[in-house]
């Protein structure tokens, strides 16, 4: 099985993105850990801060958020880092080549659980003209992203990346220290019977949106004529990662529960890598409106709606906005 660095170099990713790589997956090695040693590690349970997205904050958010920012702004490769736990960007190296969006630990819900988490990371060029501490230097569209990935903390600890050149799942050797790639160019199927979706909140969806989930609970009573399975970890990356495996449909639509916020998940820290690593799997990443990639983002923190996963059930999906 090939490591990290020769599988990188085999899709020409340039040395000094191979070190940032590295630099990110050394922070998730140490979160992996951490994660596995559980009450052991003394970081269950929330602290009485609560985060900017007003969400309780867990304590292994916070270590978690620590390491990853510590590491990565020692290491001179950034020069910047936003993350989901920050209010705003924090300044790196002025001469950093590039900046890292991320979400140091993804489904919060589930640490107390023991159940799935993960870490999901975005990398942009670094633009030249703005100043390191300035959010401004975020705002660009996910298209833009040169490296995107999480590294789920599952059974195993896995990382699945794209450089642009197809996404690729990795294991992490913990006999050895490193993940080895274990599947190259993975491809989404195109058709599924299978959809995520968090299902009470349904009454608070547009009407295309109850009106597809209706279809699909038809079942083969109903237009689509084939039966349709569910599943919800309530963490993105397990989501995503399922449907990276096996193909579905992974949405958070719009909803009215909180009218000045329609949407949830946020688009730096989590629509955006993940759409990167489904449209390079052959998976599309829309809202109702379009690609999330081409989203021109407004704010760091912006949030915003995902319809995501395998080609044919996202098209169909939009098919009922129209
Ligand atoms: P969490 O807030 O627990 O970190 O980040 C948002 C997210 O998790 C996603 O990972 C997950 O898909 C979703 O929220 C879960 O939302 P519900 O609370 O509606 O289940």
């Amino acid at each position: 099985m090939q490591r990290l660095a020769p599988a990188l170099r085999q899709d020409n990713v340039p040395l000094d993105l191979i070190s940032l790589i590295k630099t990110i997956l050394a922070a998730t090695k140490e979160i992996s850990f951490r994660v596995s040693q559980g009450h052991l590690g003394d970081v269950m349970g929330s602290t009485l801060d609560e985060n900017i997205q007003g969400e309780v904050q867990k304590q292994l958010d916070v270590v978690a958020n620590e390491l990853f920012k510590d590491i990565l702004l020692e290491s001179g490769f950034v020069k910047a880092i936003s993350s989901e736990e920050e209010d705003h960007s924090v300044a790196g190296d002025e001469n950093g080549k590039y900046i890292v969006s991320f979400d140091p630990l993804d489904g919060s819900s589930n640490i107390d659980i023991n159940s799935l988490i993960g870490t999901i990371f975005s990398i942009h060029e670094a633009p030249k003209d703005i100043a390191a501490g300035d959010d401004d230097m975020f705002k660009q569209a996910g298209d833009k992203q040169v490296c995107a990935g999480y590294v789920l903390y599952g059974p195993s600890t896995m990382l699945v990346m794209t450089t642009g050149s197809g996404t690729h799942f990795y294991v992490l050797d913990r006999t050895h220290g490193g993940f080895l790639l274990v599947e190259r160019n993975v491809q989404v199927p195109a058709d599924t019977q299978e959809f995520a979706v968090n299902m009470s909140n349904q009454r608070f969806w547009q009407a295309p949106m109850q009106n597809y989930i209706s279809d699909l609970l038809a079942g083969d009573t109903g237009p689509r004529d084939k039966n349709f399975n569910m599943r919800w970890i309530a963490a993105m990356v397990g989501d995503i990662h399922r449907v990276l495996c096996r193909g579905g449909i992974f949405t958070y639509p719009a909803d009215s529960r909180k009218p000045e916020q329609p949407y949830k998940l946020r688009l730096m820290y989590e629509a955006n890598p993940m759409a990167f690593l489904l449209e390079q799997a052959g998976g599309l990443a829309m809202t109702s409106e379009g690609r999330i990639m081409d989203i021109e983002p407004n704010s760091i923190h912006q949030r915003v709606e995902v319809i995501m996963g395998s080609k044919n059930e996202v098209e169909k999906c939009l098919s009922y906005y129209k």
